[in-house]
């Protein structure tokens, strides 16, 4: 089947136009169906995208959810899957992950094997996504679930070279991610290095709660920033 012109095409329009874009992250496990309608009336209006998913949810927990959020909002919705159990045929696209900071085969290449039988019964758009953990201060459910160690922020041209290694194998996007909850993001100084090589989008996230924070994202070069707790928890600070 030839996938049509979709989410990937627009993400990369807005990038050239240097348009940015921002998604909230939902957690299934930490979201309540019946509360859907209040938390997406509190999103910023700038909110482009909202993603699903998490390090480890209950299962059936993501189709549930993207259900009940594709009932109320105008907004794509795209999967984020921890692992393959995530993915729901609800949902507009699929981020589909490779752990390219870490060397764990399960999240380099076993977990999207895995997804396939499921994915293909669905129309979701497909979007290879290197994705890169970075460390934001603490240890994070990623890094516990994945088994695999952050890169450093200080070892900027490591950063650098995994996303140019992730746009060499064909991804479509570079996730840079500090973690959900990061005590801090990645550094502007990271991004800035990664988006003046790189000719892909860059997707930044993690620790992610201040306007302020938002925009020096923005100014160093993110095309697409993510936020999750800051929301989750009413606290983002505007
Ligand atoms: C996590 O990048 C996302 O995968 C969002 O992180 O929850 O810290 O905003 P926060």
């Amino acid at each position: 089947m030839i996938q049509v012109a979709g989410y990937l095409e627009e993400i990369q329009k807005a990038t050239s136009e240097n348009q940015k874009l921002l998604a909230i992250l939902i957690d299934p496990d930490k979201f309540k169906e019946e509360d859907s309608l209040n938390f997406l009336k509190c999103l910023p209006e700038e909110t482009s995208h909202i993603f699903v998913g998490g390090s480890s949810v209950g299962e059936g927990r993501t189709c549930e959810v993207v259900k009940s959020l594709k009932s109320y909002c105008k907004f794509p919705i795209v999967l984020f899957p921890g692992d393959h159990s995530q993915i729901s045929p609800y949902a507009d696209a699929l981020l589909f992950l490779s752990l390219i900071s870490g060397r764990n085969p399960e999240f380099l290449i076993e977990q999207q094997v895995r997804s396939v039988e499921k994915i293909r019964s669905t129309n979701l758009e497909i979007i290879p996504t290197g994705y890169i953990l970075i460390d934001g201060g603490k240890e994070t459910s990623v890094q516990k679930v994945s088994n695999t160690l952050p890169l450093p922020q200080s070892d900027v041209s490591q950063i650098v070279n995994t996303a140019l290694a992730g746009q060499y194998s064909g991804k479509k996007l570079i996730y840079l991610e500090a973690g959900s909850g990061a005590e801090y993001p990645v550094s502007p100084e990271i991004v800035r290095a990664v988006k003046s090589v790189l000719e892909i989008p860059v997707i930044v996230g993690g620790g992610i709660r201040s306007t302020k924070q938002l925009q020096k994202a923005y100014e160093a070069g993110a095309d697409i920033v993510v936020i999750g707790t800051a929301f989750e928890n009413d606290s983002f600070q505007r």
